[in-house]
């Protein structure tokens, strides 16, 4: 929703306006960037009054919100040591050495990223992390790390969070110094859903490092070497710890299913060594390990690599604890969980759950099991205002063992499947998803090419596409962008290659190559696009700005109007944010130090012929009105 002026009116875009346009529209002369910060703040809160938040069923009223519990915690006190000191001082190869000499499973606290991004679509705000940011860092310093960047993090927060990744990124670090911070890095492809030239991956880890990033879990979406090799490198020469991941996708015990067998994940394992990662990690981003299978395979992998191994899961089944004992009993180094408050379902399994499962074992944790309910108490409190975003699933479902989709696009993809108007056919498109994976060939499916999947799965169900007609359909048909890129090539090569006939349906005569696309694509000129960024946006762009208006160009630009024209909307309270203010209702932003600002609503006017209302606010006790357009 922007703020109307005078060049996003109907009638001056239609031409149809004399000199009286101005005398009778003065208010469509006053533009975003000649507003006080008051004002503009006033303007968001109006217009989600008015029109709610994109994305959330608006309500008739604000729902009530209790205040998030923060722990109490020693804050005159200095944070303990942790991780971050032992990198800092020693560097990745002492923190190898460190890792391996643990007796105790090492865990990542995934809360501040793959949890919401799994359980609600990537929308916890920074405000809310920054809140309990140094509670975590004094609560849980025992922590290996804190998974809280990357992924889905860098394109939600500018386009649908309004806020800069990298301001996340830095307020954390500053309040919380002691924890290795950790970030999902897909690889050749960023932390975007396409490949970017080499130079790109190298400026963008080199600035994540300088910002606050130590640990940077690799992957590549196909399981492609080649397109795993540049961040590594980039990692390396960054002097931070390289984590290269193998994609679990299949069942390792299941004898119907060989294309993707223990051989083949030591193998590649093998190679990731060899190709320079710290860190192993084994990323089963849907949940398909099974307790016996990931026993078998961190035993294996124990044998035969001599680098930590490092295990990510969802919960979908409902069997990722047992999974994480069967592979601590196999001698894994580190695992990943969750706060029990955001555990489960897509999520990662509980952190509390494990620290109790491993208490007085020669494997336990030696987390406080006290501080991190403390935490999920926090969490607890804080879910509601997301809850809007949370799928219907209420339970655990083996489902997900067909499917195969991954936690972090569950919940993305059923917005998305509502967004194309697919309400209520939510099982034909996960029917679809398996259906479209085996077409392809039975690919891993992770950001990127889990989107592919699940766009093409949209695609059929929308186009009333199943495997028997899209043969004859299909030739009339143009494919979704990400489709047609993926059997190009953009995304890598897939293990055994691209089904040819579907492929050719697809490309519809378009070039396809097996190059890494790394290699084909013309380095930035960052000069050039800094110059070009700047006549955009009529200011001096930083090279953060730069970086992210390269990995998202229109998303990084709606972000920037957007913030001329509401200014910074990231000092709202989450309840304010998404729901605006209750009649009566006061609030108090903080919007620098030493200035707050008080907020209330006193009313909201009638629906004026014009199909406008008028807000009615009191701004540091001074009533203020704020027209905003109603689109409904
Ligand atoms: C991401 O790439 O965002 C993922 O979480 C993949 O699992
Ligand atoms: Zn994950």
């Amino acid at each position: 929703p922007f703020l109307e002026n005078v060049v996003t009116h109907p009638d001056f875009l239609s031409g149809n306006y004399d000199t009286s346009f101005i005398d009778t529209k003065p208010e469509l002369f006053i533009f975003p960037g000649r507003q006080d910060r008051g004002t503009k703040l006033l303007s968001y809160i109006g217009d989600t009054i008015v029109n709610g938040y994109p994305g959330l069923q608006k309500t008739e009223k604000k729902p009530h919100f209790d205040s998030p519990r923060i722990p109490r915690t020693p804050f005159a006190q200095p944070y303990p040591d942790g991780t971050k000191q032992i990198l800092d001082n020693e560097g990745a190869d002492g923190l190898v050495r460190w890792i391996q000499a643990q007796k105790h499973v090492l865990v990542t606290d995934t809360t501040f990223r793959d949890a919401h991004q799994s359980l609600f679509a990537t929308r916890v705000r920074t405000y809310d992390l920054a809140s309990i940011a140094e509670a975590t860092g004094k609560l849980g310093s025992g922590l290996f790390s804190l998974e809280m960047w990357g992924g889905a993090t860098f394109d939600t927060t500018m386009r649908f969070l309004q806020e800069s990744p990298w301001e996340r990124l830095q307020i954390l670090r500053q309040r919380i110094p002691n924890v290795l911070f950790q970030m999902l890095l897909r690889g050749a492809n960023g932390v975007g859903y396409t490949n970017y030239p080499d130079n790109v991956i190298h400026a963008f880890v080199k600035a994540s490092a300088e910002n606050g990033i130590d640990v940077f879990r690799i992957f590549d979406s196909l399981n492609w070497l080649p397109g795993m090799q540049t961040a590594i490198e980039a990692v390396r020469e960054s002097g931070k710890v390289a984590e290269a991941a193998i994609c679990y996708t299949g069942d390792i015990l299941d004898p119907t299913k060989t294309k993707y067998s223990l051989a083949y994940y030591v193998n590649l394992a093998k190679e990731l060594e060899k190709a320079g990662a710290h860190i192993l990690a084994i990323k089963d981003m849907a949940g398909l390990l099974k307790p016996y299978a990931a026993y078998s395979l961190v035993s294996a992998l124990k044998q035969e690599i001599s680098i930590p191994i490092h295990l990510h899961t969802h919960d979908t089944s409902g069997n990722a604890g047992a999974m994480l004992l069967k592979a601590i009993e196999a001698g894994v180094d580190i695992v990943d969980a969750c706060v029990s408050s955001m555990s489960g379902l897509t999520s990662q399994p509980s952190l509390n759950g494990l620290i109790a499962s491993l208490a007085h074992t020669e494997r336990e944790t030696g987390l406080s099991l006290e501080s991190f309910n403390k935490l999920s108490d926090y969490w607890e409190d804080v879910r509601p205002y997301y809850q809007g975003f949370e799928s219907g699933m209420k339970a655990s479902n083996t489902e997900v063992y067909v499917h195969e989709m991954p936690g972090g696009q569950y919940t993305n993809l059923e917005q998305q499947a509502k967004a194309v108007g697919l309400e209520g056919r939510w099982d034909e498109v996960k029917h679809m998803y398996a259906v479209v994976n085996q077409m392809c060939g039975d690919i891993v499916k992770v950001t990127p090419s889990s989107k592919v999947v699940g766009d093409m799965a949209l695609f059929m169900v929308q186009n009333n596409l199943n495997e028997e007609n899209i043969w004859e359909k299909g030739t009339r048909l143009d494919f979704p962008d990400s489709v047609i890129q993926f059997f190009q090539g953009y995304l890598g090569q897939p293990p055994g290659g691209f089904p040819k006939e579907l492929q050719e349906l697809v490309l519809k005569g378009r070039d396809a190559f097996t190059a890494r696309p790394g290699e084909l694509l013309a380095p930035i000129d960052f000069t050039q696009v800094t110059a070009e960024l700047e006549a955009k946006i009529g200011r001096e762009p930083s090279q953060l700005d730069v970086l992210s208006y390269i990995m998202y160009p229109q998303v990084y630009l709606q972000f920037e109007q957007r913030l001329k024209e509401y200014g910074e909307l990231s000092v709202l309270n989450t309840g304010t944010f998404f729901y605006g203010l209750r009649p009566g209702e006061e609030t108090a932003i903080t919007i620098e130090r030493g200035k707050t600002l008080i907020i209330k609503l006193v009313a909201v006017g009638e629906l004026h012929p014009d199909g406008r209302r008028i807000i009615y606010f009191e701004l540091n006790g001074q009533p203020r009105e704020i027209f905003i357009r109603d689109q409904s």
